[in-house]
């Protein structure tokens, strides 16, 4: 026996992390066995690890009766269904701040390789192409309008960035936020007629599925770039492929798909994209500190009934 509380890691994570928790907790791995493991664990669970691999839905969370708290380990938490969470006394928490700057530098190298070609011209160097000549000229950073969709704490942080750049920055949210220098524009569809650029970094989910569409890609028009660090749920990949296939828009830069790790097949194929496999907070720094942030809401949870950074659904839950 052990007076650990239980808890279910549901995806893979760092060794590190992986070690922390076993110390402090009665762990079970789902392991690619999700069946398995809660056959094992399910009927005294009462903290769930979830990465984003797996689902942590209505139907989950009624095969974890005594489940109190959900940790996800990342800001983005569109996995977990707070609101169901919230409504059965259950405490979402997730790991905002420690997450901004890793991926808005991500968004600025993606947006740079994706405009001046940068893998291009590393596979255009390895490929032995320039004692043959000089490659071809790309497009340029110079005079853009960056839009950026969302500006939450990561938007802020690529702004803060682009600021040094001398591009003109301007911003869709759902309201103007005071104080802020980028121009606002209160719909998409205005934003992405004003820019050529679009940077997205909104949160994933029902909300925002397909919100970067046929339309939107027509008004960035022909020097149109898109960079997507959020979730590929938010672009319409078939419009995307489309636009590029018809040069609607020049080139796109993307992190995240909306099946991953699944590419689709018409991207992989394109010399026009910049194509990352998820890895705006994948370095040694950042997964540390998401990991300590997660362990110290379980703590705290634990220890003394409160969260640290609960996410906005749970807020009126005593742990919140
Ligand atoms: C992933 C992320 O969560 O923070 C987010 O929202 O998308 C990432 O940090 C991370 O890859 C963990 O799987």
């Amino acid at each position: 026996m052990t007076d650990k509380p239980a808890l279910l890691l549901l995806d893979p994570v760092e060794p590190a992390f992986d070690a922390a928790l076993t110390a402090r907790f009665d762990l079970t791995r789902a392991e690619g066995d999700l069946e398995a493991a809660l056959a094992a664990c399910g009927g005294k669970v009462r903290a769930v690890v979830s990465r984003g691999g797996i689902p942590v839905d209505a139907a989950l969370m009624d095969r974890l009766p005594k489940l109190e708290i959900v940790a996800g380990f990342g800001v983005g938490y569109d996995v977990i269904d707070a609101v169901t969470a919230a409504a059965r006394g259950i405490v979402v928490t997730h790991t905002p701040d420690v997450v901004d700057d890793e991926v808005a530098d991500l968004a600025v190298a993606l947006l740079l390789a994706a405009i001046r070609r940068i893998p291009q011209a590393d596979a255009f160097v390895r490929a032995g192409h320039w004692a043959k000549g000089p490659m071809p000229l790309s497009a340029t950073l110079r005079g853009r309008r960056v839009g950026l969709v969302g500006m939450g704490r990561i938007g802020q942080a690529i702004a803060t960035r682009l600021a040094g750049f001398g591009v003109e920055i301007c911003y869709h949210a759902r309201h103007a936020r005071p104080g802020l220098s980028p121009r606002y524009f209160g719909t998409l569809i205005d934003l992405a007629t004003y820019c050529d650029t679009l940077i997205v970094v909104v949160p994933g989910g029902a909300e925002t599925r397909n919100l970067i569409d046929a339309a939107v890609l027509e008004e960035l028009g022909p020097e149109g770039v898109l960079v997507n660090v959020a979730r590929g749920s938010v672009v319409d990949e078939a419009a995307l492929v489309d636009a590029l296939e018809r040069n609607v828009i020049l080139a796109a830069g993307l992190d995240v798909f909306a099946a991953e790790p699944e590419v689709p097949a018409a991207l992989l194929a394109r010399d026009d994209v910049v194509l990352l496999p998820h890895i705006g907070t994948s370095t040694h720094h950042t997964r540390a500190a998401m990991g300590a942030l997660v362990l110290a809401n379980l703590e705290s949870f634990f220890e003394r009934g409160r969260t640290l950074t609960p996410v906005p659904e749970s807020r009126g839950l005593p742990s919140a």
